[in-house]
């Protein structure tokens, strides 16, 4: 009898609730990378230098194991083998960024790269033959260091140059890439890059490098789309967005203090810089305006350190995206008392003035930063898609470290990718317009401040090795098979002696 009630109790959840226990045909499955981790070739031809290559060269000291990015797995050389490897996976798409460097070696476009250019067609070409979705990021971290001379993105004239740098790209790539983002992270870009000194350039300038930066991010990308949309987008017929890191933050407690510290937390953290661009009223994050233009005050700033928009400005940046990109990989709790740290004043972290705390039982990935937390794609993106009014996604990147020690049976990072697909089915349940799942990464990679120590790769690659060899680890043959089945079987075992390429691939 109990047995009974408890089938039709299921039953009628099950209905109520209609659960994805497949993936689209047309949802995009892929993997991600960026040109500074895997490309090497760091002045081949007539590239520039670019501020990770001034970075690593000068200040060896700050990477974890003294390493840089000149040879790496070399992509620049090897670029055929990685589309064998996304055959290999079956991906619909790739998604990967380009070197401006390496295109525009003076920075401007008075001289464009025939090598640079002829690179990129190469990659892209191949692709294209093998019905795998090129989808380009314009920025991922790598500004030609004379650009970074004129003060980077703090020179009011950045979103000029970059408009200008984007118009080359559409207009030599755009006959075949239709998906385009603008920026990687602007948060790393512009709180780890100028407010803080955990990415290039480590400017540190902590009162208002974030800010100033943010600024003049959003106004770039804004012109980026808007010479997309007007100029190119007629004839090419693409999309162009953006990709913000949003790990999910939600209150320790359930108090009023916690919540709004969640809020300020979150306003900070991709706020800034989604805000201007997806929400109806334009502008930054109000609560954190607020807030950092009453600190500026108190600390005798004439202006808030968080620079105003101009109405003209915020019409600009407005729904200047058809999509937004989501890297996630994890979630925090937020407190308005506990765990608080000390920060340099004034600061970004100065002005949330939380602090944040992970439970001790969520698995740690390699990287302190990482754990595999629950529903935590399903927090973020249904959290984002309430807020934005439901914009289209796509899941842009999402991936897990492991040591190398760790070798080719990752089981870490199968657990990792099946939770996070999990959750992917849920927020589509939820009615979240999602269209597609990048995970970080095809292969080990450069992981920028911490060297080759932590490894993202579907793929493992053996630095040591003339070719940089690409093998397989368990968890490509893994979601290999999510891929074509479209669906997560959390039994299959996969015999990973030798990788194959599926007819039609
Ligand atoms: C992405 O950043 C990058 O786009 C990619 O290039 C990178 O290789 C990949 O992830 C793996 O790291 O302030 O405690 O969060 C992910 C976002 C934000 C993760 C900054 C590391 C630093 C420590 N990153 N974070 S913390």
């Amino acid at each position: 009898m109990k047995l009974i009630i408890l089938i039709g109790l299921v039953a009628a959840i099950c209905n109520a609730t209609p659960r994805h226990s497949k993936f689209p045909d047309d949802f995009l499955f892929g993997t991600t990378t960026a040109a500074y981790q895997i490309e090497g070739g760091w002045n081949a031809d007539d590239k520039s230098e670019s501020i990770w290559d001034r970075l690593t060269h000068t200040r060896p000291d700050l990477i974890k194991d003294g390493n840089n990015a000149d040879v790496t797995a070399n992509t620049y050389t090897y670029y055929k083998r990685d589309v064998e490897m996304m055959r290999e996976l079956g991906l619909d798409a790739y998604r990967f960024s380009l070197s401006w460097s390496r295109i525009l070696p003076n920075g401007f476009t008075n001289h464009i790269s025939e090598a640079g250019v002829a690179f990129y067609n190469n990659y892209i070409d191949e692709m294209i033959k093998y019905n795998i979705t090129p989808m380009v990021t314009l920025y991922h971290w790598d500004l030609p260091q004379k650009l970074q001379d004129f003060g980077g993105f703090l020179n009011p004239d950045f979103p000029l140059w970059f408009e200008r740098y984007a118009k080359v790209v559409y207009e030599k790539f755009g006959d075949r890439v239709k998906h385009w983002m603008t920026f990687n992270e602007p948060k790393e870009i512009c709180f780890q890059g100028y407010g803080d000194v955990s990415k290039a350039p480590i400017l540190n300038i902590t009162d208002l490098g974030t800010y100033v930066c943010a600024k003049n991010l959003v106004l770039g990308h804004a012109k980026a789309y808007h010479a997309y949309n007007n100029l190119f987008k007629p004839s090419q017929g693409g999309v162009c967005g953006i990709v913000i890191s949003v790990n999910w933050m939600g209150p320790l407690t359930d108090s009023e203090e916690d919540h709004f510290a969640a809020e300020i937390a979150r306003q900070a953290a991709w706020g800034l810089y989604a805000e201007p661009i997806f929400s109806e009223q334009g502008g930054f994050p109000k609560e954190l305006s607020e807030i950092v233009a009453k600190k500026s005050a108190e600390q005798g700033y004439p202006t808030s350190r968080l620079p105003e928009l101009s109405d003209e400005q915020k019409d600009l940046i407005r729904g200047s995206a058809d999509f937004f990109g989501v890297n996630h990989y994890t979630s925090f709790f937020i407190s308005a008392t506990e765990n608080k740290q000390v920060h340099p004043v004034p600061s970004l972290y100065d002005d949330v003035d939380a602090g944040g705390y992970v439970p001790p039982e969520w698995p740690q990935a390699e990287s302190d930063w990482l754990r595999l937390a629950p529903d935590s794609i399903y927090n973020a993106l249904t959290h984002l898609h309430k807020k934005y009014n439901g914009p289209t996604f796509y899941i842009t990147e999402n991936g897990w470290s492991q040591a190398l020690e760790e070798g080719l049976e990752d089981d870490s990072r199968i657990k990792y990718h099946r939770a996070a697909l999990n959750s992917v089915l849920d927020t589509l349940d939820a009615g979240v317009d999602l269209r597609g799942y990048m995970a970080w990464t095809l292969m080990d990679n450069f992981e920028w401040m911490v060297g080759f120590t932590e490894r993202f790769g579907l793929y493992e690659v053996d630095f040591t090795s003339e070719q940089k060899t690409r093998t397989p680890r368990k968890s490509a043959f893994i979601y290999k098979q999510i891929i074509k089945t479209r669906v997560i079987d959390p039994d299959y075992e996969p015999d990973t002696r030798t990788m194959w390429i599926d007819e039609g691939h």
